[in-house]
């Protein structure tokens, strides 16, 4: 199939390209902050919710002790609040005046901080022996798009999350993936011969992450006739012809996308036959694309071959009957209303003969085919036109032994006039 196209068409390429610079980021690492945990039994409470929830005791235990004078209540209220405020106050101390150096895991049994890593999914064992919390996560100067914190993320190192002896938390730091889309759309369809097409192609960076080093690959050997066919290519910015086995393809460098850039690369053909021509696109990049469906795109464009603008008619002899006698010649007549197209010509046919063709017929031409002086025991039994336009209207009138009609713009008439033998 492909085949058939190389031969059909002659293609001539122009791309228009539209990029922006790529982004660059820092390659720094962030820290995880831990500290021993030391009231394992409230395990969800963050320091600060600690200080706040100590500080209610406290106040509950004052106003309990000014109100009710009830000394029990007061003392155990009181020492509650107190040994919570101690703990809070111990954890936010922890994460900011205790420093370790860097480690993979969390593995100092005083706490410490523990390096994150880009472009990896961190994972942090506790090998302290001792159940740690986290105290702090900073992920400000690197880039770490997966990384939530919130805590919502069953696992993830989030400020406040305690994690026991032999317990992993994790900071995933992978690049995220980036679903690039193509689009070919084109300008006409169908259209002419000779005529040009413009093929649009859009490329998107439907994100979240940056794509990096798109490529654009457009399989022309499979449209295209012959190198001859790009021999007259101009391509601007990053697209080049790439010899390949079999023809050549184009590749269209687009460097990094950014979440939710497009480039649009525009594609001019000029058509050189009559037929279909198809073309695929495919995008592609470095980053990891969760959607490969949207990474191609092809695009058909139906080329028709200019109608004709003259007309055909075609004269046959047919002769039937037992005894017919097929080299038995039969006399006829053709004229027109115009005799510089079509003059009065007199001819015999007879049935062994190839037909009589009248070719380059102008629109409008009125035309008359007539059988005359038939042969005896050969009567013209029918008269059968067939038009390439089938709102034609052809009337033979049998008795007269002609057909007149006016030929539309490139309409191709035959008639076949039968005589068919009575044996006397
Ligand atoms: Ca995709
Ligand atoms: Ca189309």
């Amino acid at each position: 199939m492909h085949h058939a196209y190389q031969k059909i068409f002659h293609l001539f390429f122009a791309f228009l390209l539209l990029l922006t610079s790529p982004q660059v980021f820092a390659g720094t690492t962030g820290t995880v902050s831990y500290a021993p945990f030391a009231a394992a039994n409230i395990p969800t409470l963050s320091g600060m919710m600690l200080i706040i929830l100590s500080l209610l005791l406290m106040l509950v235990a004052f106003r309990s002790a000014k109100n009710k004078n009830s000394g029990v209540n007061k003392l155990f209220i009181s020492l509650l609040g107190v040994s919570i405020l101690a703990l809070g106050s111990g954890s936010v101390q922890l994460a900011n005046t205790l420093v370790a150096a860097p480690a993979p895991e969390l593995s100092n049994p005083n706490g410490g901080d523990a390096d994150i890593f880009e472009n990896r999914l961190n994972t942090y064992v506790n090998t302290s022996g001792l159940t740690q919390q986290i105290t702090g996560v900073d992920v400000s100067g690197i880039q770490c798009d997966n990384y939530v914190g919130d805590g919502s993320n069953s696992g993830e190192c989030a400020t406040g999350l305690v994690v026991n002896s032999g317990v992993s938390c994790t900071v995933d730091c992978t690049a995220p993936e980036a679903d690039l889309s193509i689009t070919k759309i084109d300008s006409a369809d169908p259209i002419q011969t000779g005529d040009s097409v413009t093929y649009t192609l859009t490329v998107n960076n439907i994100g979240p992450g940056i794509a990096e080093n798109v490529v654009v690959t457009d399989e022309l050997r499979f449209t295209l006739a012959s190198t001859n066919g790009v021999g007259n290519s101009v391509f601007v910015n990053n697209c080049t012809i790439v010899p390949v086995s079999g023809g050549e393809d184009i590749s269209c460098d687009l460097g990094n996308l950014t979440e939710g850039q497009e480039v649009i690369i525009e594609m001019q053909v000029i058509s050189g036959n009559a037929g279909t021509i198809t073309n695929t696109v495919e995008v592609s990049s470095d980053t990891v694309d969760p959607d490969q469906s949207n990474n191609t795109a092809t695009q058909t464009t139906v080329v028709n071959a200019p109608a004709p603008t003259t007309s055909t008619v075609t004269v046959i002899k047919n002769v039937i009957g037992d005894d017919a006698d097929p080299n038995l010649a039969f006399n006829f007549v053709t004229n027109s209303t115009s005799s510089a197209a079509l003059p009065v010509e007199f001819y015999t046919m007879s049935a062994n003969d190839s037909p009589r063709v009248y070719t380059g017929l102008p629109e409008g031409l009125g035309v008359r085919l007539r059988e005359q002086n038939v042969p005896e025991n050969y009567a013209l039994t029918d008269i059968n036109c067939v038009s390439s336009f089938p709102d034609s209207t052809l009337t033979p009138d049998l008795a007269q032994g002609e057909i007149t009609f006016f030929l539309v713009a490139g309409e191709n008439i035959t008639c076949t006039f039968t005589n068919t033998y009575t044996a006397p």
